[in-house]
């Protein structure tokens, strides 16, 4: 029985800090941070021996030194953690369909259609995402999304926790009000104002009252602590495919101009997944004749790309398929089959025990 715990929400443990200690296993056991080069001389996050100095996200470098002269300070790279995060998510995708991806780094996934014990379940999930890619999270599961998220970080690194119905409001009476989603430093400055700090004395304010001083919001706010969020998971649009399709103002006659605006959409499209970090499998062609007759045809690659070379060589072939005995109407190059449109399907149990870092 799913017992309503419907919602799983997963978050990476010291994300971009643990993508560094990946890439050069000798930072591993020592404080590091991430962050300092790309100008604003700020920390993105530290790693977990970083943390017991005090050191933490938005922290000045400057600061960071003073707390713990001896931390190793790593140039914030984002391009490899959104290649990493991509990862990540793929893997999601194999266990649900209907995901919302909420940062680089977190997801909330509706998982109402697997009848596994929450725990287990988020234990598989932990190693397949370790498995890939070798990144530890922790994940929450809970009745409702907000609940959810609060439950991943509460036994962070490598945690998982689970919040049931019985379990609310009590235990979060004594959490600070500011790690209730909704509370932003706003609300909870002008709650601590009210002499409001825990949960525990906000549960003590009325509904008119919050309605009152904090508008609609207040009244999320009544309702988050009392375990009432309504909220649906809200699948992130999955791209299918991304392509360049024009119509002509002058069809076109002759063969080298279409090898020319052939060539062009290929440095279009190649700038376009670039730009969006994915790459295609797939790569269709389509003309449409002045008669409106149209054709398509596709080549599926062995190695999806976002090269210009290997787009325009692939377009360039199907081009040369099609037999062009009229004037030319409308041109399109697409890549589909895209790397994070990949939904496969597993089985839960279908994965060898691993050396794990969650194995005790
Ligand atoms: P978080 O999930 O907030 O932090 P984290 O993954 O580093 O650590 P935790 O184990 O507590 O989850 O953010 C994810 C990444 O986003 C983080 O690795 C770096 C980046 N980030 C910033 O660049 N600036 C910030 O202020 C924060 C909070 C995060
Ligand atoms: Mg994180």
């Amino acid at each position: 029985m799913r017992d309503d715990l419907n919602f799983l929400h997963m978050d990476l443990d010291a994300f971009f800090a643990s993508v560094e200690e990946l890439d050069n296993p000798k930072l591993k056991g020592h404080p590091m941070v991430v962050g300092g080069k790309s100008g604003r001389g700020i920390i993105t996050t530290a790693n977990y021996e970083a943390r017991k100095y005090g050191l933490h996200s938005a922290m000045p470098i400057f600061m960071a030194k003073e707390l713990c002269p001896h931390v190793i300070i790593v140039p914030t790279n984002h391009q490899k953690y959104r290649k990493k995060s991509d990862q990540v998510f793929k893997v999601m995708e194999k266990y649900s369909n209907t995901i919302e991806k909420m940062s680089i780094d977190e997801a909330c996934l509706d998982i109402s259609h697997i009848d596994e014990d929450p725990v287990k379940l988020a234990r598989y999930i932990q190693r397949d995402v370790y498995k890939e890619t070798g990144l530890t999270l922790s994940i929450g599961i809970s009745y409702n999304k907000s609940l959810a998220k609060l439950a991943s970080d509460w036994n962070k690194p490598k945690g998982v926790f689970v919040i049931r119905k019985n379990m609310v409001p009590r235990i979060l009476e004594d959490l600070p009000i500011e790690k209730i989603a909704g509370i932003g430093t706003k609300t909870k400055e002008k709650l601590n104002a009210f002499g409001v700090y825990k949960v525990s004395e906000l549960l003590q304010l009325s509904l008119p009252f919050l309605k009152k001083n904090f508008g609609k919001q207040g009244e999320v706010i009544y309702n988050r602590i009392r375990g009432v969020d309504e909220r649906a998971v809200e699948t992130t649009r999955v791209r299918k495919s991304l392509g360049i399709e024009r119509t002509f103002p002058k069809d076109i006659d002759r063969a080298s101009e279409l090898v020319k605006l052939l060539k062009s959409f290929a440095e279009e499209l190649s700038f376009d997944l670039k730009k969006r970090n994915i790459l295609g499998h797939t790569i269709t062609l389509k003309i449409k004749f002045n008669n409106f007759e149209t054709i398509t045809r596709s080549m599926t690659l062995d190695n999806p790309t976002n090269e210009f070379k290997e787009i325009y060589l692939r377009g360039y072939y199907l081009l040369r398929t099609v037999d062009i005995q009229r004037p030319v109407r409308l041109l399109g190059l697409t890549a589909s089959n895209l790397t994070d449109d990949d939904i496969v399907q597993i089985s839960l149990w279908d994965f060898n025990e691993l050396n794990s870092p969650y194995d005790k």
